[in-house]
């Protein structure tokens, strides 16, 4: 009896220093800001963090919510001191299950610069309400990098300062600069699509899988405006013809497939062949006919020191021999309404 007392005079001395300790990081400030945004049919994407520069102090948090139907992630990898981290490909052997710092923190973990912290692949559910969102707490001061593992151009940094230094922004400036962002990101992704409109040549036979651009807003890096739509949406053409598909995107990976969907789009079907100009090709004779072009990809931005990379995939050609209506997706942005058809006639 004594030592259950005992115990539990611990145990309540214990939960007073817990509640203590809980109450002292309270006091921290939470900064909302927002991952990602959308136009309502969710083919204007804006591949951003919004705003993408904050300045908190030591102890504050920062939650970011996720409202977009494509996918994004909040990460900070390791920079310095060395030796810094190696950007881990988003998805492992399982497409769409993220390889991470590997695996994931839990929503409200600490970055103290050392250890990587990483959400886990966040999207709009349909049959959910509110958008999912994950907060990160930063103890000590540091200027810190974050990232979306999905998508390369999309950064920002987050400036750590002492309690007794003077922030430059209020939580409503972020507000306001995060809308203003989004808006301009959002018209730059709608105003490719009027741009390839007006060039529309109806006598070519190619179509743009995807046309994106990369924007600089603000000192920390960079955010991506993208359209995810193939243009023109619907392409007439004769038997025999040879349809080309083109990524216009700097910064993301697109698809072309026809017929039942692989579990894993990144590599093309067997029967893709590459082209000796560096495009891939496959020949579709029924719309029964399952073709997958695999990832239409850019090549990494080139940089200083670092290995040269290879060019990067980004054409694909299908010749049609038989008449019928082909319809295709891109397997990575389909719930986007990434979609297209080619009638031949
Ligand atoms: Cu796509």
């Amino acid at each position: 009896m004594r030592t259950r007392t005992g115990s539990f005079a611990l145990f309540t001395a214990a939960a007073i220093l817990m509640v203590g300790a809980v109450t002292a990081r309270a006091q921290g400030q939470e900064w909302q800001v927002t991952a990602g945004a959308e136009s309502r049919n969710k083919g204007s994407q804006a591949l951003a963090f919004l705003p993408n520069e904050l300045w908190i102090h030591a102890g504050d948090s920062i939650r970011w919510t996720f409202p977009t139907h494509e996918r994004h992630t909040l990460t900070f990898l390791r920079s310095s001191p060395p030796p810094a981290q190696i950007r881990p490909p988003a998805f492992g052997p399982i497409f769409g299950h993220l390889v991470g710092c590997p695996g994931t923190t839990p929503d409200g973990s600490t970055f103290d610069g050392l250890t990587c912290v990483t959400s886990d692949v966040l999207l709009v559910d349909e049959g959910t309400e509110s958008p999912p969102s994950y907060s990160v707490v930063f103890p000590v001061r540091g200027n810190f990098k974050f990232v979306c593992l999905v998508h390369a151009d999309m950064t920002g940094v987050v400036h750590v300062l002492d309690a007794s230094e003077a922030l430059p922004h209020d939580q409503e400036f972020y507000s306001r600069q995060g809308q203003r962002e989004r808006a301009v990101l959002l018209a730059d992704a709608g105003r490719l699509e009027r741009i390839h409109g007006d060039e529309d040549d109806e006598q070519s036979s190619g179509v743009a899988a995807g046309i994106g651009e990369i924007v600089t807003t603000t000192g920390a890096g960079s955010q991506t405006a993208s359209l995810m739509r193939f243009e023109r949406q619907t392409i007439v053409v004769r038997v025999g013809d040879t349809v080309e598909w083109t990524s216009l995107d700097p910064s993301i990976n697109h698809t072309v497939t026809f017929g039942l969907e692989p579990d894993d789009p990144r590599p093309p079907s067997a029967n893709v062949t590459p082209t000796s100009d560096g495009a891939r090709y496959a020949v579709i004779s029924s719309p029964a006919d399952s073709v997958n072009s695999g990832f239409l990809s850019p090549a990494p931005q080139d940089r200083a020191n670092l290995a040269q990379s290879a060019p990067g995939i980004t054409r694909f050609r299908v010749t049609f021999t038989s008449r019928g209506t082909f319809n295709y997706i891109c397997a990575v942005h389909d719930q986007l309404g990434m979609t297209g058809r080619v009638i031949v006639n």
